[in-house]
């Protein structure tokens, strides 16, 4: 089975591939976090890790500052040593935490739809890497997070903002069997 997959749709490029998300040159590098900001496991931790302090140290003073980050929601820190510019953080749902299928599906969408925007509007960002957001320690099958992002991409490549920069859009993920399953899904769209 496939293990890289690569499509256009209007004038963005999108892809999907195995690799280290810290590793990867993009302008952006999305995290998976939680509302705290709380770096300490998965790709949070991974990020946090390759960065250096200043990414949890910028992360706590928001939180300090602003408050948690609800589901869905995003903001940014600097990336520290890593080889991109910007983290975007974004806290996707817990699976088991609601029960409800259809809202835990609408708040990924959601948290996607929020960083692509962000990225672009906000950031004026290029290039962007995302992992499986919510597909680790929160629990989301792999088939349903991999499906909302899908959506949540085809909705920015559909109707990108005036003026998009961005035009590389990138699924980078670390472990061999998620990746496959990114594969086929996103397959069925690009
Ligand atoms: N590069 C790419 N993907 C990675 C990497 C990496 N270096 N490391 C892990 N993954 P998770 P969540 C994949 O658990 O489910 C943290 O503690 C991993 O294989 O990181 O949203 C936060 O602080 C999985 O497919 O995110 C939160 O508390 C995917 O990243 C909580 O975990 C996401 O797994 C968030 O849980």
């Amino acid at each position: 089975k496939a293990k890289h997959l690569e499509g256009t749709i209007g004038d963005i490029k999108i892809s999907v591939y195995e690799g280290d998300l810290t590793q990867v040159t993009v302008d952006v590098v999305v995290n998976a976090a939680n509302k705290r900001l709380d770096h300490a496991g998965g790709v949070a931790l991974a990020i946090s890790r390759a960065g250096g302090r200043k990414i949890q140290k910028e992360s706590y003073e928001y939180v300090d500052k602003h408050g948690t980050i609800p589901i869905g929601q995003v903001m940014h820190t600097g990336a520290g040593k890593m080889p991109c510019q910007y983290v975007i953080h974004t806290v996707g749902p817990k699976w088991n935490n609601h029960g409800d299928e259809e809202t835990v599906k609408a708040q990924l969408y959601e948290a996607l739809v929020n960083v692509l925007y962000y990225a672009a509007n906000r950031l004026k960002a290029t290039s962007i890497a995302i992992p499986a957001i919510s597909a680790g320690i929160y629990g989301v099958p792999v088939d349903v997070c991999a499906g909302q992002l899908m959506l949540a991409t085809l909705k920015f490549v559909q109707s990108p903002p005036e003026n998009n920069t961005l035009r590389d859009i990138r699924f980078v993920n670390i472990d061999d069997q998620i990746n496959r399953t990114f594969v086929r899904i996103f397959s069925d769209s690009l």
